[in-house]
């Protein structure tokens, strides 16, 4: 593995642990998108690898989601190879045969909410600074169907619904009541207690357990696979449009004076 990513496969067990290190708050550029879906590709064609845990190493935040500056600013050609990684990363996500759990250790807005999303199951810390949602609109753009299809598989079309609208980022506690997040544990217990789920999980018989998660996400994962060009024509009009580019602009500044 490289610097933007610490694996860890135990062979005796067969559950690698990925840990996601890349400074400052592990936003998902085009090359850490690849990064992650190349060493997914790896695990998943690995036998001896059955169970995938999803951590960050970076404190305080699980992911910041997808990297806004891959969104400004950029050329549309560029803005479509961000994006095809974008789906690249979430259909490897969602799809992948391995037990998968996201062991959210800090807060997770957006494209981090999402990569959670698409595990089997979600352990976050007890923390009320940290956050978790799809804020899509608070940035003044629009979560994609997919995104919105994965939340609506999660938390039901009334939570979704809300939570989009609003751009809503919930405390571990809110995010536990709506079912957002599985287990909420302490911070220094969050990976002992995914290590502990995923054993739970690895003694279902595995050939029945995989074609059920593929029967419960096939719709929505085909709904993409078919109009991907389209998704990716799509997201490309949207963020380039001048009235998009200033929305952003504006949420980077704020993030920058509310450091201040
Ligand atoms: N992308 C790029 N840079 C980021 C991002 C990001 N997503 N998040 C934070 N940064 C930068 C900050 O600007 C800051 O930079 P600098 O040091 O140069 O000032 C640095 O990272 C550290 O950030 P903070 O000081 O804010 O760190 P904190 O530990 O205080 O807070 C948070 C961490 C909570 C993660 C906070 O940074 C935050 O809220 N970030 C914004 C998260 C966010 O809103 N992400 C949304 C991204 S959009 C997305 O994922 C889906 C888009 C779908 C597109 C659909 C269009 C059609």
């Amino acid at each position: 593995s490289s610097a933007k990513l610490i694996v860890d496969h135990d062979q005796t067990t067969g559950v690698a642990v990925m840990h996601m290190q890349s400074p400052p708050v592990n936003s998902l550029s085009l090359d850490f998108l690849t990064e992650i879906c190349i060493t997914l590709e790896k695990l998943e064609m690995d036998k001896g690898c059955r169970g995938l845990i999803i951590t960050s190493n970076q404190p305080k935040v699980f992911s910041a989601g997808l990297d806004i500056l891959e969104m400004y600013g950029k050329s549309p050609e560029r803005c479509g190879e961000f994006w095809k990684a974008v789906q690249e990363m979430w259909l490897k996500l969602y799809g992948s045969n391995m037990v998968t759990i996201a062991a959210i250790n800090g807060s997770s807005p957006a494209g981090g909410c999402l990569m959670s999303m698409t595990c089997d199951y979600r352990i976050m810390a007890d923390n009320p600074r940290y956050s978790i949602g799809l804020n899509e609109t608070m940035l003044g753009i629009v979560a994609p169907f997919w995104f919105k299809e994965t939340m609506v598989n999660t938390v039901g079309h009334r939570n979704t619904e809300m939570s989009l609208e609003l751009g809503l980022l919930y405390k571990p506690a809110e995010a536990l009541k709506i079912g957002l997040v599985d287990q909420l544990v302490p911070e220094d217990q969050v990976l002992s207690a995914a290590t502990q789920t995923m054993t739970k999980w690895l003694a279902i018989p595995e050939h029945a357990r995989q074609i059920t998660k593929s029967m419960m996400r096939k719709p929505t994962i085909e709904k993409l696979c078919s109009n991907r060009e389209a998704d990716i024509q799509n997201f490309v009009s949207f963020i380039t449009k001048e009235s998009i580019q200033k929305s952003l602009r504006m949420y980077m500044e704020m993030l920058k004076q509310k450091k201040a």
